[in-house]
């Protein structure tokens, strides 16, 4: 009995795997086992021996299975403490390095003339890029005849809207026009977004972007509209003293018109932004004619606006050096990795340099 069970105690310490351990389960105490064969002679014992043997027999079959449950246990253990060695996690490592997105020049530079024109109290506003002809042309004073009317300037869409043919905003000056409609003044608002135009070259795209900014109010004067936007012209390219100048100009929709030039210099083939003896234009602008505000529902006798618009891709090029119009649409990555700017940084009040 004692060999018997100190056999069967080392086979279960001598099993390396599960599976090992199950063998030695069932030739110990399965079916055919060794225990189990030796209760089938118990039969053949006295009545006194038998007693004693099967006690004895018993009380190995439950060492034996004891031991097995122990063995059991602890490869389960040790094989679960292997994994968490393997798959150990070090949770103070830092991440790896993602590729990360870029801001495109165009988004930075209407995000940074909002935040210049927010600041002085100017609010976003914003309209269908599809427009009907009315508020595109005929409420801004465009007379039908207009070259900008014509199909080879426009794009018109087929179909025909409440107000008119269906066209694709050549600016976004009709945002204007629904404000004006749809609210009282006083007003102030800036409408940036897409416009198009059916034209390209180095220096067109059939689609590009505009912001264009309107105040109302009883008193607006062509003062109001000088100094907003000579401040606006120092505050976004960063030159406190920059010359601004205004130009007579014609526009149907305002009345007197101007453009705006800024001072630079192109000495020795550079070309700088600031003072110097040259003249360069950079938007438009004009008192809002009494007939826009008119076709409005607003009362010109009471009420004087002024208006402006600047084009956002000119305005990129000249602040961030880019040389080529159609590369802003290329959606080339290497270019925007090279000319973009990092989602993290907040565009300052007064422009400049965010990289
Ligand atoms: C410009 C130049 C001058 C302008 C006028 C209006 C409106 F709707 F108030 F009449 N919106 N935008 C305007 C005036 C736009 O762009 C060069």
């Amino acid at each position: 009995m004692d060999k018997l069970k100190a056999d069967l105690l080392a086979q279960v310490q001598a099993a390396d795997s599960l599976q090992a351990l199950d063998e030695v389960r069932v030739a110990a105490l399965g079916k055919k086992g060794a225990i189990t064969a030796q209760m089938k002679n118990l039969g053949g014992l006295e009545p006194e021996q038998r007693k004693a043997a099967g006690q004895a027999l018993n009380a190995i079959k439950d060492d034996v299975a004891a031991a097995i449950e122990a063995k059991k246990t602890a490869m389960a253990d040790a094989e679960l403490n292997a994994k968490l060695l393997a798959e150990k996690i070090d949770v103070t490592l830092p991440t790896r390095p993602e590729r990360e997105g870029f801001i495109h020049p165009i988004s930075q530079t209407i995000e940074e003339v909002v935040a210049i024109l927010g600041e002085m109290g100017f609010e976003v506003a914003e309209g269908p890029e599809i427009e009907d002809d009315w508020y595109n042309f005929t409420a801004l004073n465009i007379p039908e005849d207009h070259p900008a009317r014509q199909e080879h300037d426009t794009f018109y869409l087929p179909g025909v809207g409440e107000k008119g043919r269906k066209v694709l905003r050549t600016h976004t000056s009709p945002v204007q026009i629904r404000t004006m409609m749809h609210s009282k003044p006083p007003l102030r608002i800036i409408a940036p977004g897409r416009t198009y135009r059916c034209d390209y070259d180095a220096t067109h795209s059939p689609m590009f972007h505009q912001i264009e900014g309107l105040v109302v109010d009883e008193t607006t004067h062509m003062g109001h509209l000088k100094g907003c936007l000579i401040d606006f012209c120092r505050a976004f390219f960063g030159v406190d003293e920059l010359p601004v100048r205004f130009r007579p100009s014609y526009f149907p929709f305002t009345e007197p018109s101007a453009e705006v030039d800024i001072g630079c210099s192109r000495k020795g083939g550079e070309f700088k932004i600031g003072h110097g003896e040259d003249w360069l234009e950079i938007l438009g602008c004009g008192m809002v004619n009494g007939k826009v505000l008119e076709n409005c529902g607003i009362d010109s006798t009471k009420y004087q606006g002024f208006a402006f618009g600047i084009g956002i891709e000119r305005l990129a090029m000249l602040k961030y050096g880019i040389p080529d119009l159609r590369t802003f649409y290329e959606s080339d990555l290497r270019w925007l990795r090279h000319y973009g700017f990092q989602a993290l940084d907040v565009p300052s009040m007064v422009g400049g340099l965010n990289q």
